[in-house]
């Protein structure tokens, strides 16, 4: 459109002179690469906005001198690359423990599937090398989220005790290659620590719903994950192999109403559960409500106490195979 009415402006104002005509004909064309220069200016504007907004902070590392209004076009060749602080080595928190050995804190990672990088906490006592996937601590995030919450993760990612859903999307990601072990640990209300592992640990993309699937159990505070030792609970409230549910998308097998509703956070409830580690936070342990809605896992205190911190964990069972056991009782 500018370049329309520069043109137009010329063909009125310029004389016949074939001079005039390419003196103009030039500056049409300096202001077309001026106008390229800004496009490019702005797809850097928009690249480090996108880079803000997910990772919450960042520091320009290579701030480009001003340019002068005449200087030559910057061609998209040469736009920054991902570069000083903005570099991501690492898939996981496991790279980035055997790369550093750094203390736990929130790192930026990009596995290999997942198109952007992004912030976790990663857990680099008990062994070192965890991506954490679940924080509970405090109460003071709200756990009962729609779909879209519970798929692009929520909660704060900023200090070690904050608590967060790092999302089905990215835990999907992390998970896609190799095998990976998945711990829990969980605290009481008096500060007794327990935990539960499990091996081979993924979920499905978002078309299957991000389907739990998960092998071998190992632990003391028992396999609620399978819904304890006996056949009746476990057909009932396994959660092997069940879709994920929020209160706006039901995907249980409760016909007659919604796990996600009554339970008061996302999961992958069957009918519905014997573990609900992102359920309503009670303050004092043992509570009562109309349903068994609080922090539970059933083996350990049942599904009348609701626990004060709990932590999911990933690693890949490869480095476990280096590092030993890694079965330390942590929470
Ligand atoms: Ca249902």
């Amino acid at each position: 459109m500018l370049l329309e009415l520069l043109l137009l402006a010329c063909s009125v104002s310029a004389s016949p002179r074939l001079s005039e005509e390419e003196e103009c004909l030039l500056e049409v064309e300096t202001l077309k690469r001026s106008i390229r220069g800004l496009e490019n200016k702005l797809l850097i504007g928009a690249w480090q906005l996108k880079n803000l907004r997910q990772h919450n902070f960042f520091h320009l590392s290579h701030r480009r001198p001003p340019q002068r209004h005449n200087e030559t076009t910057l061609e998209p060749t040469s736009l920054p690359k991902i570069s000083g602080n903005l570099i991501v080595y690492d898939h996981d928190c496991s790279m980035l423990y055997d790369r550093l050995k750094p203390p736990s804190g929130f790192y930026r990672i990009k596995p290999k599937s997942a198109e952007d990088p992004f912030l976790v906490y990663c857990d680099m006592s008990d062994g070192g090398g965890w991506t954490v996937i679940q924080q509970r601590r405090n109460g003071k995030v709200d756990f009962n989220r729609d779909w879209s919450d519970y798929r692009d993760g929520f909660g704060n990612f900023k200090r070690n005790n904050d608590e967060f859903w790092l999302g089905n999307e990215h835990i999907h990601a992390l998970l896609q290659d190799g095998e990976h072990l998945l711990k829990i640990d969980l605290m009481d209300w008096k500060g007794e620590k327990n935990y539960a592992m499990y091996e081979n640990f993924r979920i499905a993309d978002e078309k299957d719903k991000y389907r739990l699937q998960y092998g071998l159990y190992s632990g003391r505070a028992g396999d609620a994950l399978s819904g304890g030792s006996h056949m009746v609970e476990q057909w009932s409230v396994s959660h092997n192999s069940m879709q994920f549910s929020t209160r706006d998308e039901d995907h249980d097998r409760y016909l007659q109403g919604s796990c996600a509703e009554e339970n008061k956070g996302g999961w992958w409830y069957n009918r519905c559960h014997a573990a609900n580690l992102n359920g309503r936070f009670y303050r004092r342990g043992e509570y009562k409500a109309r349903h068994d809605n609080g922090v539970v896992w059933m083996t350990w205190r049942g599904l009348w106490y609701s626990l004060r911190h709990t932590t999911m964990k990933v690693r890949p069972l490869v480095f476990m195979d280096s590092m030993g056991s890694g079965a330390g009782a942590e929470g």
